[in-house]
Formats: C-alpha cells, structure tokens, sequence
C-alpha cells in the first residue's frame, strides 16, 4: 500500500481530488507565496476548516520545464492520506499496541505475537545497490539555481529550501538523524544550515567539535556552546579552534512518510528511517551516497551533498516564519555542496510558513494526535492535550488530567517541560478531565473562572525555542503554567465550589417532546 515515492503520492493526490495543477505561469520569487497563502487560509481562514488542495505548479518563471510540489499536507484529509490512515488515532493505536506487549506466559502467547514480531521486521531501512535518486549524477558544474527555489516573503533574506530531509550521522553511534531545517540560499554552491541548538543535528555538529578540541570536561562545554554560534576569535583559553568538517545530505522530495518522519520530534536515538518504516508499513530504501559516508532515500527527487565545517558560521535570516513574524537574523553553519544526484525532470517539494494556520499547522497536529500515547505512557494522568494553531505549537499547550493528588497540575507541567521538544512550551494549561481541551470556548469560560492567578500560575525559566523574539535572552527565557483544576482543601482551599450550571434530564426531556410544537423550527 505504501506509496513508493513523491510522484505515486501526487497520483494519489490527484486521484482523491485533493490536487491542483497550476499551468499558468507563475515566478517561484514571492508570487508562489501568495498563491498558496490564500489557497491553505481558505474558508476564512478558521484552524478547523478545511485548507485548500495541494498545488503542483507546472510553469515556472525562468526554470522552463521545471514543477513545484506545495500545500502536499495542507489538510487534515491529506494529513490522513500521507500516512494511509481513516483518522490519527489509527497511528496512535498502531504505537499503543506495541507500547502495551505483555511478556508472553507460554507457547501459545509466543505465538500470539509473532505477527507483531513479524510487522517490526518491516520497519528496519534497506540498502539498495541504486535508485532514482542516481538518474543523473553530477560532480561538477554543480548550482543550485537549476531548481525553482522559492523566496516566500518580501523581508527575507533571499530565497530558502523549505522542505529538506537533513541526514547527518551521530560520531558517537554512527547512527543516522533525518531532521527538517532550511536552507538559506547564499549563492549556487552554499545555502545556511538551520539546525536550531536544541536540534539532533546540532548535537551531532558539538559533538564533533568536542572531539576536535578534546573539549570533553564540562568546563569546556560552555566553550564549545560558545564557538557553535559565533565564529571569529577562540574563546577556549589556549586559542584553539575546531577544525575539519561534518558529512551531510539532503533529500528533496521523499515519498509522504519520509517528509513527515523529518518534523516528527522523536527520541535522538531513534533513526527517523525506522519512524518512516513504522508509518509507511513497507521499509524504506537507501542508497549511499556519491561523495559523503551517508544514506539517503533511494526514490528522492532531488539529493545535496556536501558537507559544513566546524569552524564557519555565517549570518542566516531574516525568514518569514511559522509565528506570523520574521524569525531574526543569527549565526548558524554553512553548508557546502559537493555533489547533486536527481531523478530526470526533477519535481521540487517546498512549503511555505507564515501566519497560521497554514500547511505545517496540518503536520503539527499529526504530530500532536501520534504522540499522545507516548506522552500518557510517561505522563498517566494526560487525558487529552490541543496545541492550538494560532499557539504556533510551543506557545500554548492545553492539557487535561485526571488529578487524583495534590499539587498534580504542577507536576504535570514539570513533565511537560522536560519532555523532549515540549521543552519549548511557553503557555501550558491545565484542567480537569471534564473540560474538552478541544474547544476553546469551554477552556475559556472554565480557566478563568477556575482561577485565582497569584496563587495558580506556576514561573519557570529553562531554554526556549530560538524563533521566541520575546525571551530575555536567545534560546533562554521564562515559561508559564497555569493549574485551572478545581482548587482541593489538601490543596490549602477550604471555601466552597460552585456547581456547574446544567439542566435535569427531565426538564430536557420535556423540552425535547415539545420542541417541533413551539414552533422554532
Ligand atoms: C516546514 C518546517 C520547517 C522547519 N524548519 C526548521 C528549521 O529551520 N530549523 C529547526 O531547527 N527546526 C525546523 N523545523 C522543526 C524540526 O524539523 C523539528 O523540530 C524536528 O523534530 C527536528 O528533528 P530532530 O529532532 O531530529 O532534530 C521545521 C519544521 C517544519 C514542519
Ligand atoms: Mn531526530
């Protein structure tokens, strides 16, 4: 069933009636933006409508021949179809079935399992001898400006790749992380490589500078903090500097599950290859690649090779971002290319972010629906969690507990905090298990009236995601939790709690029987 690479996944996309061909000529420089802004904020633009179809432009300004996958994800029924899914919570059940393995008792409980045993086989990434991806190989000649690349908003800083698989590889494990961070163009050959600090790769980019300059002691720590954001000048004491360089490929253009497994804010250790296997059912092929000790899709559009070194960082940004404002200006690696592998008539696959709700709000609910049984499993209590849209994913968490002690509300946000990327959450709520977090409305009417703000909101200060243009520091702020249970004399409240307004059932009833005959219909 799986879809075996970007063009099946268009012809699926077609075959739903969720696609749009674009034969006018369009310019990849601002105008595809614009196009594509409107058609995601369709339906007045409301979160829970319905974006508009996925565009496939056909005819591009300057790069005849060339098309532009974009908005492949932009609604909750093509979220769905990308993973081959009725609903999310069929992924979330797939991920609780194995969570909730039970030590088999005998024979027949062996048995019982191998079927599981036998899907798990399926997740694990083959290597092929060659793909797709090697239709056209190129070492020399190599640019960048072949490919319709698109600049989204006026105030940016040049154009960007939006939509790129970045597979660089731990030196400590060998282990492969596939991670979604854009490319600022700087010229033909060099773009900006934006793993933000907290991210997968950057570790994997520190790690290699530790051993560059054996700054393994922690005193040396905040060295190696320091020189991965600003180049010039050594700031250990004896004057060294890192050097050498680290491998990296990109993949343009995977089949859906691949793309999604790049944003998905898994485990370091675990190899978003296996997550693309888990969702697709079917293993994902690799290839090697040309010139670097990498693997990438054997069925991508498009691969970069090439590499960044340990000793450069160069200005990236500004960039329209996924907050509604430009993300600013700041230091980050520059990467290098060495070689460009490509399917003949490549299709490039981009998106745009900007103010939601837009493609990656669709992408970030997935997220928000698959993790829910992994985040119960280490949270119990969690009932239900919403990460509104306009909450642009780390600003808001909205989450609803069955709070059976005291002081639990905070106990929850502590977890929250310190749970892989929810780390970022600046604003999380908590309420009880009878308010739906789904609707705003009620979370509304129900945290401010629960509250007594001097007592229930809960200061912290930790790291902070680097697109926040409001924390104190880059990268490291304050967050906020606000406990909106219903306060218990445990809890030191000992006046008493309003009963919710809600008509008897009788009444209802009556109302029900007389309702056609009171003529409102
Ligand atoms: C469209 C899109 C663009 C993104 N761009 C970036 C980026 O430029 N830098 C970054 O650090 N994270 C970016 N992210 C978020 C990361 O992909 C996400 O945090 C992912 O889990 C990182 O993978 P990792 O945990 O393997 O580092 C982006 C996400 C999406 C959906
Ligand atoms: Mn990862």
């Amino acid at each position: 069933m799986a879809y075996d690479d970007l063009r099946d996944w268009i012809a699926a996309l077609d075959r739903a009636g969720e696609l749009k061909k674009v034969t006018t000529e369009v310019d990849p420089i601002l105008e595809i933006a614009e196009i594509t802004d409107r058609v995601s904020k369709n339906n007045g633009g409301r979160a829970s409508a319905p974006g508009g179809p996925a565009l496939l432009f056909q005819n591009i300004k300057n790069h005849p021949g060339a098309q532009v996958l974009i908005n492949q994800f932009g609604s909750a029924r093509r979220m769905n179809l990308a993973l081959e899914v009725e609903k999310l919570d069929e992924v979330a059940d797939r991920i609780r079935q194995f969570m909730d393995v039970k030590s088999p008792q005998g024979f027949l409980d062996k048995v019982k399992m191998l079927p599981m045993l036998a899907e798990m086989g399926k997740f694990f990434p083959k290597t092929v001898s060659t793909g797709p991806c090697k239709e056209v190989i190129r070492r020399d000649d190599l640019s960048l400006d072949e490919f319709p690349i698109l600049q989204c908003w006026p105030k940016d800083a040049g154009r960007f790749i939006t939509l790129p698989c970045v597979i660089t590889r731990d030196p400590r494990t060998g282990k492969r992380n596939v991670g979604m961070y854009r490319m600022q163009v700087y010229d033909s050959q060099t773009t900006g490589m934006h793993w933000q600090r907290q991210k997968v790769a950057a570790e994997h980019y520190r790690e290699r500078m530790r051993s560059s300059v054996g700054a393994r002691v922690p005193a040396r720590a905040a060295a190696v903090d320091i020189m991965a954001r600003s180049s010039g000048g050594s700031v250990l004491p004896d004057g060294e500097r890192p050097s050498g360089k680290m491998d990296v490929a990109v993949a343009i253009g995977t089949d859906p599950a691949i793309t999604f497994s790049a944003i998905v804010p898994a485990p370091p250790d675990v190899e978003e290859y296996l997550i693309a296997g888990f969702l697709r059912q079917k293993p994902v092929e690799l290839v090697k690649c040309e010139t670097v000790d990498l693997e990438v899709p054997a069925s991508a559009e498009i691969v970069l090779e090439g590499h960044v070194n340990l000793d450069e960082l160069r200005t990236e940004g500004p960039f329209g971002d996924h907050t509604g404002f430009y993300s600013l200006e700041d230091l980050y690696p520059v990467f290098h290319l060495s070689c460009i592998t490509h399917r003949k008539n490549p299709i490039y696959s981009t998106t745009i972010v900007g103010k939601p709700p837009m493609e990656d709000g669709w992408m970030g609910k997935a997220v928000e629906r698959i993790f829910l049984p992994l985040m119960k499993l280490t949270i119990p209590e969690i009932v239900d969690i919403n990460l509104p849209v306009e909450g642009i994913f780390h600003n808001l968490m909205i989450v609803s507990i069955k709070k059976s002690y005291p002081g639990q509300a905070r106990k929850v946000m502590n977890a929250v905090w310190s749970l892989g990327q929810a780390m970022f959450t600046k604003c999380i709520i908590v309420v009880d298990e009878d308010v739906n977090v789904q609707d705003i409305g009620e979370v509304t009417l129900k945290v401010l009236n629960h509250i007594d703000p001097e007592r229930d909101i809960q200061f912290t200060l930790g790291p902070i995601d680097s697109l926040d243009h409001a924390s104190r520091l880059p990268n490291y702020g304050s967050k906020m939790g606000i406990d909106a249970t219903r306060k218990w004399s445990s809890e030191g409240f000992n006046r008493p709690w309003p009963d919710e307004i809600l008509m008897d059932e009788k009444t209802k009833e009556l109302v029900d029987k007389k309702w056609k005959d009171l003529g409102f219909e």
